[in-house]
């Protein structure tokens, strides 16, 4: 395969980088956090989307040494800019199921943390639902595990799966990501909203906070706002942007 290949070649030449995209608090507006969203800069291919190389490094392993990657360079750059002065901020790295499931996990980010010398609460790892329930035991251990050293969790892409509610209030978790999915036509459409209100009372019942993505309008800001959301993400706010890009943003806005 082409694209098997080439990635294989991308990975010894380090041709990934990371994109941001800023987690905005309701109330105040403030960014405290960011999510890391890979793209291959592909010389051949141009800029090319996580959804179109993900799944193969998933299928190959690659996956692995892939997104070792991705951890080291977020820690990196986010310990880089507090170095530089910027506010304190916690950077979200997304883990593939694959990843999530290797036994050395939370050994390799205590490491991770330790040789960036970035502080384990500035790290948030985001998981799907699927991934935290295709083995329920093993993943509440792993969840205990990375929670106890101070990083965040996150449950990804929330409502697209099954969840069992007895669960959820077992893991070690922080937050709710309400997928994209429900947030579109949330101003129009009454059962969408009232599946994020009940997510948002159930979230805040298990003392999680909740973040909707996807965000694009000022409408759907306010709908979810009503609601009591208590973060968003979404393109209303920033795309995701590459780090320099990132950065000149942030300075303007302090
Ligand atoms: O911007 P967007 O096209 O960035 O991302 C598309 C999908 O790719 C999302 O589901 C996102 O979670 C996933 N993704 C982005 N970056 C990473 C990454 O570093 N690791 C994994 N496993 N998935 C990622
Ligand atoms: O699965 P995950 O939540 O990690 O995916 C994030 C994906 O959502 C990325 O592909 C990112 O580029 C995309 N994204 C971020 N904000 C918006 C938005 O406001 N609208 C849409 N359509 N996609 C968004
Ligand atoms: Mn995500
Ligand atoms: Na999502």
């Amino acid at each position: 395969l082409a694209l098997e290949r080439d990635l294989r070649r991308a990975l010894e030449l380090k041709e990934f980088e990371l994109h941001y995209q800023p987690k905005v608090d309701m109330a105040t507006g403030d960014v405290h956090a960011m999510e890391a969203l890979v793209r291959w800069r592909s010389p051949e291919r141009g800029l090319v989307p996580p959804n179109e190389f993900i799944p193969i490094a998933e299928e190959t392993g690659m996956i692995i040494p892939l997104g070792a990657w991705v951890l080291h360079e977020a820690c990196r750059q986010n310990r880089a800019w507090q170095l530089s002065g910027l506010p304190r901020m916690r950077v979200a790295v997304n883990l593939s199921a694959y990843q999530f499931r290797q036994p050395n996990l939370p050994e390799f980010v205590a490491a991770l943390l330790v040789e960036t010398g970035m502080d384990a609460s500035c790290l948030e790892l985001e998981v799907t639902e699927s991934v935290v329930m295709h083995n329920p035991a093993d993943a509440a251990l792993t969840l205990e595990r990375l929670h106890a050293q101070g990083i965040h969790i996150s449950v990804d892409d929330f409502g697209t799966g099954y969840s069992s509610l007895s669960y959820l209030k077992q893991f070690q978790l922080d937050t709710l990501k309400i997928d994209r999915s429900f947030v579109r036509d949330i101003s129009s459409n009454a059962d969408d909203a009232a599946i994020v209100k009940s997510v948002i009372a159930l979230a805040h019942s298990l003392r999680l906070k909740v973040i909707a993505e996807g965000v694009e309008t000022n409408e759907q800001l306010d709908f979810l706002r009503m609601l009591g959301c208590d973060q968003y993400q979404g393109y209303l706010s920033s795309r995701p942007l590459p780090a320099a890009d990132f950065e000149r943003t942030l300075r303007l806005s302090i």
